[in-house]
This record gives structure tokens, C-alpha cells and sequence, in this order.
């Protein structure tokens, strides 16, 4: 195998692996124009979106008047939070999602997780992912297609 092969093959793959990130993140601002408050339905909000790995939430809220602590199912179920401090509180926090599987968060001031329902849960799904919801065919399709680019480039530039 030739420097040259190896030289395309190596920038084929970066273009592949950093694209999705740059060209197909999706940035959700959490309750859209509402934003993140109390008295909202944020599971109504999640429920028909599909978040991968590399999108970002946005909490957007008057600084002081709410937070955002990332818990777990336990802590998220009784609405306690952490160390108290810990949250994040610019009143335009961005969250990237680096890892799939469940996410919980939930707001720290006051009972407003408790009695005020202000608590998110979501799904993030990996870019391999089984069973992707038919709105997401387009970003699913094209992590394929690159998966199948690589393999072909990888057989042809080994022999
Ligand atoms: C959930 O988080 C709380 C607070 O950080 C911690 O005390 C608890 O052990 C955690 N529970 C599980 C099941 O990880
Ligand atoms: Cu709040």
C-alpha cells in the first residue's frame, strides 16, 4: 500500500467520522419558545424527537430563577438534587450529548421539580443505533453509507 492510498484513506475517514458532527447535529432549545420553566410538559415536548449523540439541549431561562442539575433515574424519580452549586445556572446552558442511553435533568430551585413538573428526561440514541424512527432515516442513511465507504476504501487500499 502506497503513502498516496494511505493519505486518502486516512482523510476519507476523518471526513466521515467529523462530518455527522458538523453538518448533522441538531441543537434543541429545551420547551422551544417557552424554554426551561415550570409548569411546561417536557415529556410531551421530548416524545416525538429522535437525540443522537453530538446534538446539544440548550436550557434557556432568566438567570436566577431556575438551574439545571443532570441526575439519575433515582434522584430524578424524587426530584433531589446533588451537591447543591454543582448545577448549571448561566440562564443559557448548553448540553452536549456525548454518550447514549437515558438522560435525566432536572431543575434545583425550590420544589419547582417536585410540584411544578419542571424535570426532562430523554433518550439518546449512538449513531448505530437499531430502529431508527422514520425522521431520522436521513442522518441514520448517511452513517451507513459512510460505514460502507470505509470498508470498500479498506479492502481496495489492503490489497
Ligand atoms: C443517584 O445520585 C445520587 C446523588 O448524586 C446518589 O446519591 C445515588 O447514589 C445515585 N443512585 C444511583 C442508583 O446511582
Ligand atoms: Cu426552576
Amino acid at each position: 500500500m502506497s503513502t498516496f492510498s494511505h493519505v486518502v484513506m486516512f482523510v476519507v475517514i476523518s471526513i466521515a467520522l467529523l462530518l455527522p458532527m458538523t453538518t448533522v447535529a441538531t441543537e434543541y432549545v429545551v420547551g422551544d419558545d417557552s424554554g426551561w420553566t415550570t409548569n411546561f410538559d417536557y415529556q410531551n415536548w421530548a416524545k416525538d424527537k429522535q437525540f443522537y449523540v453530538g446534538d446539544t439541549l440548550v436550557f434557556k431561562y432568566q438567570a436566577g430563577a431556575h438551574n439545571v442539575y443532570k441526575v439519575n433515574a433515582s434522584s430524578f424519580a424524587s426530584c433531589t438534587i446533588p451537591e447543591p452549586g454543582t448545577g448549571l445556572k448561566s440562564g443559557h446552558d448548553v448540553v452536549t450529548l456525548a454518550a447514549p442511553g437515558k438522560k435525566w435533568y432536572i431543575c434545583g430551585v425550590g420544589r419547582h421539580c417536585a410540584d411544578l413538573n419542571q424535570k426532562l428526561v430523554i433518550n439518546v440514541q449512538g449513531w448505530f443505533a437499531p430502529a431508527p424512527a422514520p425522521n431520522s432515516a436521513i442522518k441514520y442513511g448517511y452513517q451507513t453509507f459512510m460505514a460502507i465507504v470505509v470498508i470498500i476504501l479498506a479492502i481496495i487500499t489492503i490489497n
